[in-house]
Order: structure tokens, then C-alpha cells, then sequence
């Protein structure tokens, strides 16, 4: 399997976030792309580092996320330290709530770079908006895991172009599967918030990016994701949730970070009603065995859905031994995960998410695209 791959996804590396009340070191660290890199390279897999120049990300961006969002995090940074913030990160330290501009519709009057962080999003607050004519701006944040330093845009861009080039390889050619090996990951990230490490969505931008650029003779291929990261992919659910042109199905922790969606009755709306699937997993519980009779129902239904394309949010956080999870998936069972999904015998493209356990994750993920490929 074809392999894509940035040094630039690398630029990213914050010192800490917040979790649980503390201040702990970033668990979404630079060494683990060089890991995997490193142990796919032993492996035998091709890894091109050459990059789509031609692809404009800026039009593929604006199909998922909003232009205020997207000019935010364009110039948050450098607005920050003109206004007196610390050079190592934008992060917030207050949030917009919606109880808090219900009886207070002044939100558009903040100019502070701290307050802007943090203020509130279209989606979060658009009837507070529409109720108050607030003019649709800020927000962008909805934890304290996306700390945005002097390159996290470069990276965040980079990441992208990992994926839209493995994106427009798959759908150009005659490829069977490619992995994009980028982070920040982007399954969290919403049309204008940011969140769990993720800046911009890179799978939900594929998926319409696929559906955008495929011959104008047919009709618009219809894309599944496929996420078996340990996280519920809210923003990727979110991007399509009434679209049935695109299929999302994801395996999660249940009662667990992003802990308010991911819900079994979340099942899509309007036209996209019955192309959404969510199945929460008990933590401490959930090894091998477990996941993997999941994972087979999960495929069941994305080949009932028979789409062009097959996209997989790839996150080993399910792994027993990582530092923020609590599933038991064992390194030889991501060998069978992978045999689960060539199952589905359509073009794959594999994005990497999350994943923690730096001893391990460069197995995880190659066992993965082997179990895949065998
Ligand atoms: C892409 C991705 O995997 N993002 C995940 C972000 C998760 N952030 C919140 C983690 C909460 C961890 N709870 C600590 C439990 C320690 N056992
Ligand atoms: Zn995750």
C-alpha cells in the first residue's frame, strides 16, 4: 500500500493541554508520525513524501468549515501575541456558553484575542444569533486539547494536503488503497470549532473533495466513513449528518470523550436519516473478540450502502495499553481489524486519527494496512 506522508505535519508540537483539571504534556506528540513512519518504512511500504501542489484547499476547506473559521485560524496566533499573549500557544481560558448570551447579546463586541478563542460557534449559538441578529463570527473552541503555537497552521495545512493528495490518487487511478500519514488528526473538528487535537476535519474535506472532483459523467460517487478511532467522530457525524450521499459509521468508548455525542439514536436527519451509525463500545471491557464482532456488523452495513469509495478514520487509541483510552485491542488484533475492512472490497483510503501509545503505535497502525492487504 501506497503511503503519504509530510515532514511539515511535524511543525505542530504543543508543550501541554488541559485534561481532567491538569496540566499534562500533549498526548498528540510529532514522534508519533516518525514512529510509524519508521516502522512502515521497515515494513516494506513505499512512503512518498511528494505532495498535490494544484490542489486549491482553500475551495475544498469551504465545502466543511465556515470562512470566519477559517481566517481564524489563519491569523489567531499572531493576533494573540500582538495583543500581549504568551508565545507558546493560543489557548482559551473562557467559553461563550449559550446560557451566558441568552440574557447577554454583546458576544460580537469582543475584540480580545483571549475571548475570540474561545467564543462561541455557528452551530453552538446560531439560534442566540438569529434571536439577538448578532452578526456570525468567533467562537472556535470546545476544550482545552487545541492549543494553537507559531506553526500550528502550516501543519494543520500540510495535513490536508496529505490527505487530498492520497484523496486524488485513490479516485484517479486504479489504486485498491493508500494511507495519508498526517496530523493533526480532524475527526473532532466542526465547520467552526476546534477540538481533540483536531483543526480541520481531513476526512469529511476528502469525502466532499472525492465527491467534487469525480467526473462531471456520473453521478456523484457515494462516499462511507468508516472511523475506528477510540473517540466518536463527532465533526465527521456533524459534516453529513443530512447528507445520504455520505455514509458515517463509527465504533467508540462509550460515555467517553467527546462525551456528548456518539449516541446510538443519533441516526441522521432529514435525507441523511438512516446513513448514520454510531456503536458505543463498554470501556474496560472491549478487546479483541468484541470489537472485532462489531466491526463485521459495522462493514455489513457500509457494503448494504455500496459506496465508490470507502474512507477510514484510522485511530489506534483502542489499543489496551493507551495512556487516555480504556478498550483492550491487542497489536495482533489490529492485524484482524484490517482483514475486517478489505472485506468491503472497495477503493480504501486510510487517514491517520488518534492513537497514544508511543511504544506501540507504529505496530498498531502497520498491522492494520498488512491485515488489510493480506
Ligand atoms: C483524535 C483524537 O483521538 N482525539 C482525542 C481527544 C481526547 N481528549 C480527551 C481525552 C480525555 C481523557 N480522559 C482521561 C482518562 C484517563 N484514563
Ligand atoms: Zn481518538
Amino acid at each position: 500500500m501506497k503511503v503519504i506522508f509530510s515532514k511539515e505535519c511535524l511543525l505542530h508540537d504543543p508543550p501541554f493541554e488541559v485534561l481532567g483539571g491538569q496540566r499534562v504534556p500533549y498526548f498528540e506528540k510529532p514522534e508519533r508520525l516518525t514512529i510509524i513512519e519508521n516502522e512502515l518504512r521497515s515494513n516494506g511500504f513505499e512512503i512518498s513524501e511528494e505532495l498535490d501542489p494544484d490542489i486549491e484547499l482553500k475551495e475544498h476547506i469551504l465545502r466543511v468549515h465556515s470562512a470566519d473559521y477559517l481566517d481564524y485560524l489563519e491569523t489567531a496566533y499572531e493576533t494573540w501575541v500582538k495583543q500581549g499573549g504568551n508565545e507558546i500557544s493560543v489557548l482559551p481560558e473562557a467559553f461563550p456558553h449559550v446560557n451566558l448570551l441568552k440574557a447577554s447579546p454583546n458576544v460580537a463586541q469582543t475584540t480580545n484575542a483571549i475571548a475570540r478563542a474561545g467564543v462561541s460557534s455557528l452551530e453552538f449559538t446560531s439560534t442566540v444569533f438569529e434571536l439577538f441578529r448578532i452578526p456570525h463570527e468567533g467562537l472556535y473552541c470546545f476544550d482545552l486539547s487545541c492549543p494553537i503555537t507559531k506553526d500550528t497552521h502550516k501543519a494543520t495545512l500540510a495535513s490536508l494536503r496529505v490527505t487530498l493528495t492520497a484523496a486524488k490518487l485513490l479516485s484517479s487511478s486504479a489504486l485498491d488503497s493508500i494511507f495519508a500519514l498526517c496530523r493533526p488528526p480532524g475527526h473532532h473538528a466542526m465547520p467552526s470549532l476546534c477540538a481533540g487535537y483536531c483543526f480541520l476535519n481531513n476526512i469529511a474535506i476528502a469525502a466532499r473533495f472525492i465527491q467534487h472532483t469525480s467526473s462531471p459523467d456520473t453521478t456523484k460517487p457515494k462516499v462511507a466513513i468508516l472511523d475506528i478511532d477510540y473517540h466518536h467522530g463527532n465533526g465527521s457525524q456533524a459534516a453529513f449528518y443530512d447528507d445520504p450521499s455520505v455514509l458515517y459509521v463509527s465504533l467508540h468508548g462509550e460515555n467517553d470523550y467527546p462525551y456528548f455525542t456518539g449516541f446510538t439514536d443519533e441516526q441522521g436527519s432529514g435525507e441523511g436519516e438512516g446513513y448514520n451509525f454510531n456503536f458505543p463500545l463498554p470501556r474496560g471491557t472491549t478487546g479483541d473478540d468484541e470489537y472485532c464482532e462489531t466491526l463485521q456488523r459495522a462493514v455489513a452495513i457500509v457494503q448494504k450502502f455500496e459506496p465508490a469509495f470507502v474512507l477510514v478514520s484510522l485511530g489506534v487509541d483502542t489499543f489496551i495499553d493507551d495512556p487516555i483510552s480504556d478498550f483492550k485491542v491487542t497489536t495482533s488484533g489490529y492485524l484482524r481489524i484490517g482483514g475486517i475492512i478489505a472485506s468491503i472490497h472497495r477503493p480504501t483510503l486510510f487517514v491517520m486519527e488518534g492513537g497514544y501509545a508511543l511504544e506501540s503505535i507504529g505496530k498498531n497502525v502497520s498491522n492494520i494496512l498488512r491485515g488489510f492487504e493480506s
